[in-house]
C-alpha cells in the first residue's frame, strides 16, 4: 500500500502537460511580439524553473524596439538575442496566434511539438493547449500548472509571476480580478514576491519627458458622448520632440481611460510607416476584442489592440459603428 502511494506520488509531477516530455529536447520558450509584463513574466518564470530542474531552454522574443524600462525589474538577461535554427519543442506563452510570434513563427512550424499556455479567447495553434480564457493572466494559468507540479516557488519566480498578474489586471482593478487572483497573489507574497518594488517600477517610474508627452496627449483628448468613447493619439513627431521611445508610453491609455463620461477608450499611436496601432479599453459590457477584430487585431473583452493603415478619422468612425452594433 505504502509503495503504491509512493509510486503514485512520483507520478504526480507528470500531471501537468507542461512538464512532460522535456528530456533530451532542444527547447524554445517564447511569447507574443514585443512582449508585455505577462508574456515576459510567464516565459522568464518558466525559464528559471527549467534551470532549477536542470533542463536547458532558450528564451527568445521578436522585440522590435527596446523593452520598456518599467519591466527591467525582471531578469531580462535570461533572454537570448538570437534563437537557434531549430527546436524540438516550442513553448509559447500569452500568444493565441502563431503570426503574433513575429520572426519566431517559422520556428514554431518546424518544431515537433508546440505547447501553448495562454488566456486569450481564440488560440489557433498548439499541439498541447493549456488555455483558460477566463484567467486574468497567462501567469495565472502557469501558476496552476506549477502547483500541480508541487514545486516550491522561489522569490525570482514569484516576482515574474506577480508581474504578469499585476499588469494584466491593471493592479488588481480590471473586471478579470477575482478571488483566485488574490489567492495566487497571496501565495506569491508568501514566496517572497516584492509587490511594492514591482508596482513602483511598473507604475511609479515615468520619465520626465514621458510625463510632458502625457500632458500633450491629454490636451488632445476628444469625447464622443453618444458612444461613451474617449479618443486621443500620439504621432511620430511627438516621440522625436520629447526624445522618447514608443515603448516608454504604454501607460498613456491608462490615463485617457479615466474620463468619467466614457466607458470605452481608444488611443491611436502612429508608427514609423505612418500606419497606426490602436489600444482599446472597456469598462462596461462593450467587448473591445470584437472591435479590434474588425482591424484584424485581438486581445480580451476589456483590453485589446490592433494595427491599421486606415487614417485616424476613418478608424474612429469604424470604432463608433462597432460600438453602436453592440448597444
Ligand atoms: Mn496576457
Amino acid at each position: 500500500m505504502f509503495q503504491e502511494l509512493m509510486n503514485l506520488y512520483r507520478k504526480l509531477p507528470l500531471m501537468s502537460e507542461l512538464f512532460k516530455n522535456l528530456e533530451n529536447k532542444t527547447i524554445l520558450i517564447t511569447g507574443h511580439i514585443n512582449p508585455d509584463g505577462d508574456a515576459l513574466g510567464a516565459a522568464l518564470s518558466f525559464k528559471i524553473i527549467l534551470n532549477e530542474l536542470d533542463y536547458h531552454a532558450d528564451v527568445c522574443f521578436d522585440i522590435k524596439e527596446n523593452l520598456p524600462s518599467n519591466l527591467n525589474h525582471l531578469p531580462l538577461d535570461l533572454i537570448s538575442q538570437e534563437p537557434k535554427g531549430h527546436y524540438d519543442k516550442v513553448i509559447v506563452f500569452d500568444c493565441g496566434n502563431p503570426e503574433r510570434l513575429g520572426k519566431l513563427e517559422p520556428l514554431s512550424h518546424s518544431a515537433s511539438e508546440i505547447v501553448v499556455v495562454d488566456h486569450h479567447i481564440d488560440p489557433s495553434f498548439g499541439d498541447i493547449q493549456i488555455i483558460d480564457p477566463t484567467a486574468a493572466s497567462t501567469t495565472q494559468v502557469l501558476f496552476r500548472e506549477i502547483k500541480k507540479f508541487n514545486y516550491q516557488i522561489s522569490q525570482d519566480v514569484a516576482n515574474c509571476l506577480m508581474t504578469g498578474l499585476i499588469t494584466d489586471t491593471g493592479r488588481f482593478q480590471y473586471s478579470n480580478t477575482d478571488s483566485e487572483v488574490f489567492n495566487i497573489a497571496a501565495e506569491l507574497m508568501n514566496s517572497g514576491a516584492e509587490l511594492t518594488k514591482i508596482s513602483e517600477n511598473i507604475y511609479g517610474s515615468i520619465s520626465f519627458n514621458a510625463m510632458k508627452l502625457q500632458s500633450e496627449i491629454i490636451k488632445r483628448i476628444e469625447l464622443f458622448t453618444e458612444h461613451s468613447l474617449v479618443v486621443s493619439y500620439v504621432l511620430q513627431e511627438d516621440y522625436k520632440k520629447y526624445n522618447i521611445e514608443e515603448s516608454e508610453v504604454d501607460f498613456l491609455i491608462d490615463s485617457i481611460r479615466l474620463v468619467k463620461e466614457s466607458n470605452i477608450a481608444l488611443l491611436l499611436k502612429e508608427q514609423s510607416d505612418s500606419s497606426f496601432k490602436g489600444s482599446l479599453r472597456s469598462r462596461n459590457n462593450i467587448n473591445v476584442q470584437l472591435i479590434a477584430s474588425i482591424f484584424g487585431g485581438g486581445g480580451h473583452k476589456a483590453a485589446s489592440g490592433f494595427s491599421t493603415t486606415h487614417d485616424m478619422k476613418d478608424v474612429i468612425e469604424q470604432v463608433k459603428k462597432a460600438i453602436e452594433s453592440q448597444l
